[in-house]
């Protein structure tokens, strides 16, 4: 995520002038312009940097989402018995861990999608399961979007997901989404109603925003979608994508790390918040929810504060904003 961080910093110094124009449904946001690290193209100390089998791969699994159209069944892949041991070591390792860690809401709707270690899902099943509970879509995409384009694609209730699967050499390590990530962390989540509004918030917040804003609203994505918590009773429980796929987070989350705690504060999206950090480690800093409603509201009112009138009124094929 650097880079596209690194991006976002450089665009948020300069003027606010030059808003792309705002897309009308999901058809206008294009999946293969603006990505950031993808196939052969992996930096230095990726961990497949010197596995040109593994880039090969990557690229095949990249172009495949490249062609794809909104609304055609998605590609499958035909998953190698590497990729599947992959996999079923991560899930297997977070599995043992929900029951304790990932909040009511990623239990629940885990039940729906029958993970098996042996089988890596097809983003096609998955969508359709997402289709029926909270209407959300899934679209496969090469690798790192741009924040923007990524962001809009909530706006449709569209998530954009990547469908190749991390190293082998480190199982328990990305340092970018791979299928390991969006599946056991974003998957589920996206089939609870009143997270679905969360994201599709942040989402619609994001149409014709400026660079400023797009910068506020992908951390505000990263400390909820990312890396949110959520109080349940007296405990704290996971309910952020970046907790849910890593075994090493959800420990520190609770018991920290090294004897250092993390610290937990409230969910405010009108305060700065603090910068984002990816390859150093674990976050010092876990944003606490009341529930999935609360934060929404928190978010809707942020929301409305940016956005600009024109996009209010304007007709998202039938779909009024609802901020
Ligand atoms: N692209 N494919 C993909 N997956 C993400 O999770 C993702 C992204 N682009 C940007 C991004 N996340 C965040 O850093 C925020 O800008 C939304
Ligand atoms: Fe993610």
């Amino acid at each position: 995520f650097n880079k596209i961080h690194a991006i976002s910093a450089e665009k948020e110094k300069q003027a606010d002038t030059s808003v792309p124009p705002i897309p009308k449904s999901i058809h206008d946001i294009s999946n293969g312009d603006h990505i950031l690290g993808f196939g052969a193209d992996l930096s230095e100390d990726h961990p497949g940097y010197y596995d040109n089998e593994y880039k090969k791969r990557r690229s095949y699994i990249a172009d495949l989402a490249k062609i794809h159209k909104p609304g055609e069944p998605i590609p499958c892949v035909d998953y190698s018995a590497e990729e599947i041991r992959v996999w079923g070591l991560v899930l297997d390792t977070l599995v043992d861990l929900y029951p304790t860690h990932a909040c009511k809401e990623y239990i629940d709707s885990y039940k729906l999608f029958n993970f098996k270690p042996n089988h890596i899902p097809q983003l096609q099943e998955l969508s359709e399961v997402l289709e029926q509970t909270t209407g959300w879509h899934i679209r496969p995409v090469a690798g790192l979007l741009h924040p923007r384009d990524f962001l809009n694609g909530l706006a449709f209730r569209t998530f954009h997901s990547t469908q190749y699967v991390r190293h082998g050499s480190n199982p328990m390590y990305t340092p970018e989404p791979d299928i390991c990530h969006e599946v056991l962390g974003h998957v589920p989540m996206l089939a609870d109603p009143e997270f679905a509004d969360l994201a599709w918030v942040i989402g619609q917040a994001s149409l014709g925003a400026s660079e400023k804003d797009i910068w506020h609203l992908t951390k505000l994505y990263w400390y909820t979608v990312e890396f949110g918590t959520v109080k349940e009773g007296s405990e704290i429980r996971a309910f952020g994508a970046g907790l849910l796929s890593s075994i090493g987070e959800l420990k520190h989350m609770r018991e920290g790390t090294d004897g250092v705690m993390p610290e937990f504060v409230e969910l405010d999206p009108f305060k700065k918040m603090p910068k984002m950090s990816y390859k150093d480690g674990y976050q010092k800093k876990y944003f606490l929810c009341e529930s999935f409603a609360d934060a929404a509201a928190k978010l809707r009112s942020y929301s409305r504060s940016i956005l600009k009138p024109e996009v209010m009124s304007m007709n998202f094929g039938g779909t009024p904003i609802q901020l």
